[in-house]
């Protein structure tokens, strides 16, 4: 299995490919990182330093990729956080050329713009251009509560919104929608819904919510593991094993009050999680 992934890419902590390449590498992926950052640590620290690519070297490196024969032999591209349009313009293309390579493989978006607590958090411009650009070339998408209201421009508090608004997305697109950290009228204020919408139905998981409002890149890390248990089981599956896992990343990373997530602590736990949540079909 091999996996082209566009995203930011930080020295300290995981965000991004930096939540990525090591959950895939650890379940035995190849993954081939392009980074269209290399900050010092993640933004929601205030302060950081290093570079953007700019679009022109993303491209350049992808292309580069592309001349190794690499195309072909994807299983799959990931891509999440686009610091600019333009940049998400070279990870729309890349889709386009890989496809054109290997129709079998498949494009996984993470639409990284937002959560409930702190509204937007990118670029003016970058959610329409998630939405009206990015969603039409995805096959799987994994957006949160807040970023699925936006995607499909439905509001979704109820289970039965939040299906609904799931449909709407793959009408615009993707075939399977993963949405996460699901709140609302349906779930018990301590826990969390983590919700995959596909052909094969809606199916739900309920994983106990843990405290670590601080940590960031464990949409980036569930992005990763859920492509990865995509490409080689059925979405239920996938959902269960996605769910089981990140939740005990993030319990060993409670436990050592981190404020970064524990992902070489918890290693073991990305292919063979000790814990397993109930998968129930709405
Ligand atoms: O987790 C999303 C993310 C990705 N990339 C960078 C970030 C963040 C969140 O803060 O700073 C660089």
């Amino acid at each position: 299995m091999q996996i082209l992934s566009i995203q930011s890419a930080v020295a300290y902590g995981h965000v991004g490919n930096s939540a990525a390449v090591f959950p895939l590498q650890r379940m035995g992926i190849e993954v081939w990182p392009v980074n269209t950052v290399e900050f010092s640590n993640h933004t929601g620290y205030g302060s950081w330093k290093g570079p953007v690519l700019p679009a022109a070297d993303v491209a350049a490196i992808v292309d580069g990729v592309r001349e190794r024969g690499v195309f072909e032999h994807l299983d799959a591209v990931l891509s999440g956080y686009q610091g600019a349009e333009d940049v998400g313009a070279v990870v729309v293309e890349t889709v386009q050329a890989v496809k054109a390579a290997n129709p079998n493989a498949i494009y996984c978006a993470d639409p990284v713009m937002g959560d409930r607590w702190c509204g937007f958090y990118v670029r003016a411009g970058i959610p329409e251009f998630m939405r009206e650009r990015v969603l039409p070339v995805a096959d799987v998408t994994t957006p949160n509560q807040f970023e699925l209201e936006f995607l499909a421009e439905h509001a979704a508090e109820s289970l039965d919104d939040v299906v609904a608004a799931a449909q709407i997305v793959r009408e615009r697109g993707p075939q399977t929608v993963l949405v996460t950290s699901v709140e609302g009228p349906d779930i018990a204020p301590d826990q969390m819904g983590m919700l995959a919408v596909s052909d094969a139905g809606a199916h739900l998981v309920r994983t106990p919510k843990l405290d670590l409002a601080t940590v960031s890149g464990s949409g980036d890390a569930t992005a990763a593991v859920f492509l990865a248990n995509l490409l080689r089981h059925d979405v239920a599956t996938a959902l269960g094993r996605t769910a089981a896992a990140v939740y005990a990343i993030l319990e060993v990373t409670a436990k050592t009050g981190s404020t970064e997530m524990e992902l070489i602590a918890a290693q073991a736990q990305i292919t063979d999680p000790t814990v397993t949540f109930e998968v129930t079909r709405l």
